[in-house]
């Protein structure tokens, strides 16, 4: 009987390392961000990946996301929440939570710019998203409401199509915020079908402690495995 071949055909994904996201001026700045340089860098250095792709948050001014956007007082960044409704047709009537969060990524401007110390230039794949001002994408493959397929409403490429041409089989994914948008990408490639790892040194969050805390929590429901850029400690 025939053996079947070895599948595993590892992808990276390094998620919005932009200097918004970075401090010491960036709109939404995670703390420590900026520090996941070192291990991103190397990561992205490997030569065992079959593609690395590296999102790009990339809003337009009037997007539903900003607190500016919308009126008081419900409109303080991080603390406002707004009801987004699903506009694709026929679900209308589904309803999400949205946080509200200061202007960030706005196209063509420095914060929406990778972070100086990423070298962008061993990425293979670009992807904006989050480039529909009616439409929330913290997951490259999806939106608010789980709606994949969201190219020309949102994304620049077909994420899942551009894996599926290379046969990955595994995501390892890095990058900013671990309670936000790693999350959200993790949670998705799995519903996609692909074995997803976090590697915990290569993600901050938003909120410092729950946001990681929830993140694990779902990750576990869902089979997202969390990894160590190290390995796990051995004790002696
Ligand atoms: C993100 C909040 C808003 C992220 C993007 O990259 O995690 N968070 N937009
Ligand atoms: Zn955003």
């Amino acid at each position: 009987m025939a053996c079947e071949e070895p599948t595993f055909r590892p992808g990276l994904i390094v998620v919005d390392f932009q200097n918004d996201f970075c401090p010491p001026d960036g709109s939404l700045a995670v703390a420590g961000g900026r520090d996941l340089a070192p291990l991103i860098n190397s990561l992205i250095s490997l030569p065992g990946f079959v593609i690395k792709i590296a999102t790009q948050d990339f809003h337009p001014a009037n997007h539903i996301s900003f607190a500016t956007n919308h009126p008081p007082p419900n409109n303080e960044p991080f603390e406002s929440f707004i009801e987004l409704k699903n506009w694709v047709v026929g679900r209308e009537d589904e309803k999400v939570k949205q946080r509200l969060w200061p202007p960030h990524c706005v196209q063509g401007t420095k914060g929406a710019a990778f972070n100086d110390d990423f070298q962008q230039e061993k990425v293979d794949v670009v992807v904006q998203k989050g480039m529909d001002e009616k439409s929330e994408m913290y997951s490259v493959f999806a939106d608010a409401f789980g709606n994949f397929n969201c190219e020309g409403r949102g994304v620049s490429h077909n994420v899942v199509e551009l894996l599926k041409d290379k046969a990955v089989s595994s995501l390892f994914i890095v990058g900013l915020a671990g309670d936000y948008c790693v999350r959200y990408t993790a949670l998705d490639a799995v519903k996609a079908g692909f074995a997803v790892y976090v590697v915990e040194e290569g993600t901050k969050c938003v909120d410092l402690e729950q946001g990681w805390a929830d993140a694990v929590r779902a990750f576990k429901l869902s089979g997202v495995n969390v990894v160590q850029a190290n390995g796990p400690e051995i004790s002696k």
